[in-house]
């Protein structure tokens, strides 16, 4: 069994003019693909032939590099597409909001958090909210490295994923050029909170 890449739920001209159609198509078509294209590739004849794609993060310190990048780029790529939307933006709530408000003080102060992981993150990497001991945290990683990654140098402190923000140039350049502050802005604009509070339900009942 193979990985494959996964169908998107809306356009590529979707997410305008938060996130342009040439970066989503590019995105999702070329990077993305090629992702799970050298992730199936590396594969096999190591121990994480057969393994889904979240038992793979959990065993990545025994994989090699190739399933680490490509395999975590796998992950990331297929959460993120989940996360953002055309009918995203506004404000959390209910017991996401609630959560936020207790763990960060106001969905203000996360929202600065957060922005602030995504703008600091040195290089190519990720910005993340996770579920971890019983609270909400910020990180980021670097590369394709993610939360769920059995590599404590690498994982970003772990925790549950409930949120992604890819800040690869990759992610934002056609569009956004050197400013990747303003990407992190319009991203506001396209997160699903619905989706972010179903993982924050499963991860946290
Ligand atoms: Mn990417």
């Amino acid at each position: 069994m193979s990985f494959t890449l996964p169908e998107l739920h809306y356009d590529y001209a979707a997410l305008e003019p938060h996130i342009d159609a040439k970066t989503m198509e590019i995105h999702h078509s070329k990077h993305h693909n090629a992702y799970v294209t050298n992730l199936n590739n590396a594969i096999g004849g190591t121990a994480g032939e057969g393994k889904n794609i979240i038992e793979l993060q959990e065993m990545m310190s025994h994989l090699p590099v190739a399933i680490r990048n490509n395999g975590g780029g796998h992950y990331n790529h297929s959460l993120f597409w989940e996360l953002i939307s055309p009918n995203g933006g506004g404000n959390p709530s209910g017991e996401l909001a609630e959560a936020i408000d207790k763990d960060f003080g106001s969905f203000d102060e996360f929202k600065t958090a957060f922005a602030n992981a995504a703008t600091t993150r040195f290089g190519s990497g990720w910005a993340w909210l996770v579920y971890k001991d019983g609270k909400l945290a910020v990180c980021s990683t670097a590369n394709q490295d993610n939360p769920l990654m059995d590599i404590p140098e690498a994982n970003g402190g772990g925790g549950r994923p409930l949120m992604a923000l890819d800040v690869w140039e990759h992610a934002y350049y056609l569009n956004y050029q050197n400013r990747r502050p303003d990407y992190i802005s319009a991203f506001w604009n396209v997160i699903d909170w619905t989706e972010v509070a179903g993982k924050y339900r499963m991860a946290s009942h």
